[in-house]
Order: C-alpha cells, then structure tokens, then sequence
C-alpha cells in the first residue's frame, strides 16, 4: 500500500517537474534559468526584459507598446449583420462613378476586401466572365459588395474580360480566371458567378462547402423553381481542391450554352454530392437582356455532354491556353482581358 502510494507520489514529482521545464522553456524561449543580478539598476533591467518576455510567449499577435493590444479572432459561424431579404431593382441608372462612391470607401484597390474586426476561415475569388455587359456589372457590384462585407468575407472581385470579338467562351475564362487570381493570392474558395445574377437574400454564403456548392437555387427568370434536377450554373462555388479534382471547366464550349451542364456532369463524376442553400434563401433576380453579340447558340454543344467521361480528364485546368493582354485595377474590380484564343474556322451552324 505505501509502496503504491510512494510510485504515485513519485509520478507526479516527476509531472510537476515537466510543467515547470515546458513553463520554463515557453518563457524563455530556451532552457537557461539565470539568477537575477545583485545590482539594483541591473535588477531592474532584468525584470522589464522578463515582462516583455512574458508578454511574447503568453499573447503572440500582440502589438508590442500599442496600450489597447488585441488579436483578431475567428470569425463567427453565422455572422451577426446579415438582414436576410432583399429588395432589389435594376431601374435605376448606375454609373461605375457613383457605384464606387457608394461602396467602395472601405475597398482595397482591385475590390478587394477583408473583415476589419475578425479573421475569415476562407480567402474567396469572385470570377465574373465578361464581354459588353459594363451595365450589368454596375449593378452587380453595387449589391454584392455591401453583401460580401455582411457576410465577412475576405474576397476580390475578378472581372474577366474577353479580349477581341470572337466567339465567345465563358468556361475558359472562368478558367483563366481561377488561374489569374491564384497568381495574386492565396485563394481556397472560387465562386462563379454570372454578371446578371443578384441574391435576393444575403444569408446566402458566397463561401465553399464541404461538396461543390450551387448557389443560384431559385431565379426570378424561371419562377424561382429549379428548370431541372442538375443545373449547376448562374453562381457556384468550388474549394481549390474540389475545382483540382474536376480538372476545372471544358475549355471547348465555344458560343452559348452546354459549358454548365459540362461542370455539372464531371462533379458527378468525380464528387458526386452538390450542395445549395434553401429554396427561400437561393433565390436571385436576374437582368434581363438580349442574346449577346458574338454569343450564338452552338448546336453542337448539347451533343459534347456525352462525351464528359471520356474527355474531362484531358480537357480543362491541364490543357488551359490563354494569353493575358491587359490587367487594370478598379477600386471596385480586378479586370483582367484575356484572350482566349478563338480557333480560325469556328463554325457554329
Ligand atoms: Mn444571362
């Protein structure tokens, strides 16, 4: 019995020893335990460096001689300044001028924005594919942005431009796109959007998930109902790493329609589960407009879905092509003009 009770006494002896080594150690930074020096105004010296010490190691982050010293913290699972729904109108004329008056005081150059009081889990890339849509665009920034800050997100705006008039290919900017941004910083959430596309809802988070995430659940355009079960398109979101596993988009849709249910085929096939918010909170209104020069519906692409199995692997982020003519930055957006490299002969009858 004393013998128990000794190995116990023992054990924690030895215990007590360990927390004051780690103690030590973690104050100093090194194991030297030294005496404090006799004389007084040495003594005193020695104290101060032993309190900014123990200021290091027990708050990291803190900005040493500021007096209201504090750390950013996570920000919070649900944020507290979201409103819910939304009114939203495109009636009015909005200039870029007065949009950038209006919301972008709190902007870093090239619409890009982090949380003042709180560190986002996330860094989000808004990629927006783009041609003569500048109204559009207008309107757009001026409701997302105020939205993308009520839901704290540490974003940037990536307009992407199609240099020339060629025929137009939305998935290989948003390509171009996704790899631009990766150049800039270190992203781990893409949303894609469309430039006609405004939540009328701000609970609804422009962030990733744990399964590729569709966002444009319910659109004014279609009744707020989904058209069909596996539309993946208007405003999605990927994490890097599940955009990797799905080689990104087909670079090979050219003129309007097919690149979204391409997307939605290889994240079957690859991840299988898409996720989206309530049918309430994913709803959208979007701005009507007339088809887009340059833009014609290609009859063949409907028939290039069956051929997703076959093709995706081969076809994407590992055969992207392109080539960057200009890059300018807004207080609003990062508009980067990209041309896409239109095939002579594209034949779209
Ligand atoms: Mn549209």
């Amino acid at each position: 019995m004393l013998q128990k009770l000794f190995k116990l006494l023992a054990f924690y002896f030895f215990l007590c020893m360990l927390c004051l080594l780690v103690f030590l150690y973690s104050k100093n930074g090194s194991l030297q335990i030294s005496e404090p020096p006799d004389d007084e105004q040495k003594k005193e010296q020695y104290f101060d460096k032993v309190a900014e010490n123990f200021w290091r190691t027990e708050a990291p982050g803190v900005r040493l001689g500021s007096t209201a010293a504090e750390v950013l913290q996570p920000c919070p699972e649900t944020t507290p300044d979201l409103v819910g729904p939304l009114h939203v109108e495109f009636e009015t004329n909005r200039t870029l001028d007065w949009v950038r008056e209006q919301v972008g005081s709190v902007l870093q150059l090239g619409g890009r924005y982090k949380p003042p009081d709180c560190v986002s889990k996330q860094k989000v890339a808004i990629i927006i594919p783009f041609r003569y849509r500048d109204e559009h665009l207008n309107h757009w920034l001026y409701y997302l942005h105020p939205i993308l800050m009520r839901q704290q997100v540490d974003y940037s705006i990536y307009v992407i431009n199609q240099y020339g008039h060629g025929v137009f290919n939305k998935a290989k900017l948003m390509n171009a796109g996704y790899a631009e941004a990766l150049k800039e910083y270190d992203y781990d959430c893409f949303v894609f959007s469309d430039v006609d596309m405004v939540p009328l809802d701000d609970r609804n988070l422009y962030r990733c998930f744990d399964s590729p995430r569709h966002l444009a659940v319910g659109v004014d355009k279609f009744n707020f109902t989904l058209p069909y079960k596996n539309i993946f398109g208007g405003v999605i979101a990927l994490s890097k790493e599940q955009f990797l596993k799905i080689n990104g988009f087909s670079n090979t849709y050219w003129g309007w329609g097919g690149e979204d249910d391409d997307i939605s085929n290889r994240v079957r096939i690859r991840i299988k589960s898409i996720s989206r918010p309530d049918s309430l909170i994913g709803r959208y209104k979007m701005i009507h407009h007339d088809r887009d020069l340059h833009n014609d519906v290609n009859p063949h692409n409907p028939y290039k879905l069956h051929e997703t199995i076959k093709t995706f692997k081969r076809d994407g982020l590992n055969s992207l092509n392109y080539t960057v003519k200009d890059i300018k930055r807004d207080k609003l957006f990062t508009f980067i003009s990209v041309d896409v490299h239109v095939p002579s002969g594209l034949n779209l009858k």
